[in-house]
């Protein structure tokens, strides 16, 4: 996939999630009216009987419209405000403190050359791009964190203050921003969560290297996806990749970035999303191929004004074969998209980073 690619699909045909609950904050029955502030209030007259009993009833409604109108105002406005802002602010979801906790209790450890996370693998393909090769041993030096989801946008907001996702919902991924913004979403968040104590000193929240998030997309297999080779089932045509559907949502299943994060099938480690939906930044700027890159897990070198920057994984927008493990695209790093977020990594600060 070319880098003009990423998100120029058309958004046409998604409709499903935008306010659809915004109505149901404020329902009127025959015997109660409800309001989403919690207040209830009984009619004070049944439902009409029988004609002579019209006007009595009419009057009654009237009522009711004149007392619970300004209640709707407050309360049903603020509903839909909140559908035309589909980020939930930090308080609708149990505040910045709850998020922290959610996201720290969500980061899978990972410790290369312990139990089911062999110390090495081979990095690359040769059946993919020019890009994908030469395939090279990676040995992995450090143990580490990796989040278990792409970065949500109530935790975006939480930490940002803003959310410029285009696609809405509080536990959907975050989107529209560029890698210049991810770094210092993950520098703010570090800070936060330093300060909360609920990582050391030490610790840090920081984007992984290109190294790091295939390791961790590979989950120990060596196959093109983390499930095996075949994204397809013998019939489907095109687009259509019907063993993929089960774990990541492509262009050949998604409607739109719709759903929250890990509603599909995790890899082997218990990561969700790491084949498709969103783009996912990583540290590294883009090089053409692997040659000479290092061998233990670290960023590539640092970036040059010019030079673009590496994501990984593909996305809603795009077919099946850019979802692979082994896939690598390019972007500008002032790039944003509907198509691109990230995900984040826990790890000791490098000594030189000190
Ligand atoms: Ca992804």
């Amino acid at each position: 996939m070319k880098q003009e690619s990423i998100g120029n699909q058309q958004h046409t045909e998604f409709a499903w999630y935008a306010g659809s609950d915004a109505l149901s904050a404020f329902e009127i029955d025959a015997e109660l009216v409800k309001c989403g502030c919690s207040c209830t209030l009984t009619k004070s007259e049944p439902v009409v009987k029988h004609m002579n009993e019209f006007k009595k009833a009419v009057w009654a409604w009237q009522k009711v419209a004149l007392i619970t109108l300004p209640c709707f105002m407050l309360c049903g406005l603020t509903t839909l405000s909140a559908a035309e802002k589909p980020a939930a602010s930090p308080a609708d979801s149990g505040g910045k403190s709850e998020l922290f906790k959610v996201f720290v209790k969500e980061l899978v450890p990972i410790t290369p050359g312990k139990g089911k996370f062999p110390r090495s693998f081979q990095m690359g393909s040769t059946k993919g791009e020019p890009a994908e090769r030469p395939v090279h041993k990676v040995t992995m030096s450090d143990d580490f964190w990796m989040s278990r989801y792409e970065v949500p946008q109530n935790l975006y907001q939480a930490v940002m203050g803003n959310n410029p996702s285009r696609w809405g919902g509080p536990r959907n991924s975050a989107e529209m921003f560029d890698w210049k913004t991810a770094r210092e979403f993950c520098v703010k968040l570090t800070d936060e969560l330093r300060k909360a104590k609920l990582i050391a000193a030490d610790e840090e929240i920081r984007l992984p290297s290109e190294a790091e998030w295939e390791y961790c997309c590979r989950a120990g297999t060596n196959t093109e996806y983390s499930f095996g080779d075949q994204p397809q089932k013998p019939g489907d045509e095109d687009k259509q990749a019907r063993i993929l559907d089960e774990y990541a949502w492509h262009t050949g299943n998604a409607a739109g970035n719709d759903p929250p994060v890990g509603a599909l099938k995790p890899n082997p480690w218990g990561l969700y999303d790491m084949h498709g939906y969103l783009w996912e930044f990583v540290a590294d700027p883009w090089h053409d191929s692997y040659e000479n890159a290092p061998g233990d897990g670290s960023v590539w070198g640092s970036r040059t004004d010019d030079q673009p920057v590496v994501v990984r994984g593909g996305a809603w927008t795009d077919r099946f074969e850019q979802l692979r493990s082994a896939f690598r695209n390019r972007v500008t790093a002032t790039t944003v998209s509907p198509a691109l977020g990230l995900r984040c990594v826990k790890a000791k600060v490098k000594k030189s980073e000190n």
